[in-house]
């Protein structure tokens, strides 16, 4: 899978996708993820690539042209399964969205800034809009990183423990049963002692008792929902 994320400040992925699971999953060769700053693609001399809105109004706008020079060499040197704007009016993020997109093999994610971007780009260049929540971010990248982790975990062989994107919270509709670790008895806070007993099926049945007992408690709307 190949990830190009376009944005005026790609230094606040340098970190992130440079120590984190993606970077084992990037020397791995599993996934690229290319941070392009959009700048590269201004053709005006102070690399503008926003501007004052038509109409008057607060707050800038991200022009059309540098972001359609942009998309336009991406797409001249390979087919994009989809050219991702992050918006907070976008389709709410959630696991069956992640589930879809981590089976792509080139995605663009364009970061919006200020008042957003020109609407002809998301009229003519954009295929789908996508938000992480229902909250107002400064910008598109925290978005942007976040989908991008969100699809990156599930590409077969990133995670290390092949079985364990599957039994994630959500993946079966229900959030993830209780964990312990050693010690077993840590100053009289004990770990339940089903989890020392050995009997892997009373173990299973436990754990999935808990984790609906916890969706019932927690997150009763991801019951029966289907998804
Ligand atoms: Cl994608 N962008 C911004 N600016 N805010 C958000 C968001 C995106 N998703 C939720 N809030």
């Amino acid at each position: 899978m190949r990830i190009d994320i376009l944005t005026v400040l790609p230094d606040l992925f340098t970190s992130w996708f440079g120590e984190s699971i993606i970077e084992r999953a990037r020397s791995k060769g599993l996934v690229e993820v290319h941070v392009h700053d959009l700048r590269a693609w201004s053709t005006d001399k102070h690399r503008r690539v926003d501007d004052y809105p038509f109409g008057g109004g607060a707050g800038m706008v991200m022009q059309v042209e540098p972001i359609h020079r942009a998309i336009t060499e991406l797409k001249s040197q390979r087919a994009y399964d989809e050219v991702i704007y992050l918006s907070p009016d976008g389709e709410l993020l959630g696991q069956p969205l992640a589930n879809q997109l981590s089976t792509a093999r080139n995605l663009i994610l364009l970061c919006g800034h200020y008042k957003g971007v020109d609407e002809r780009v998301r009229e003519h260049l954009i295929t789908r809009e996508v938000s992480i929540g229902d909250y107002v971010l400064t910008g598109g990248e925290l978005a942007a990183a976040v989908l991008s982790d969100a699809i990156i975990r599930l590409v077969p062989g990133v995670i290390g423990d092949e079985t364990s994107a599957l039994s994630d919270s959500f993946q079966d509709g229900l959030v993830a049963p209780p964990a312990y670790t050693r010690p077993a008895d840590y100053q009289g806070w004990k770990v339940p002692d089903v989890l020392l007993s050995g009997h892997q099926a009373r173990i299973d049945a436990w754990r999935h008792e808990q984790a609906v007992d916890r969706t019932r408690k927690r997150r009763p709307g991801l019951l029966g929902s289907g998804e």
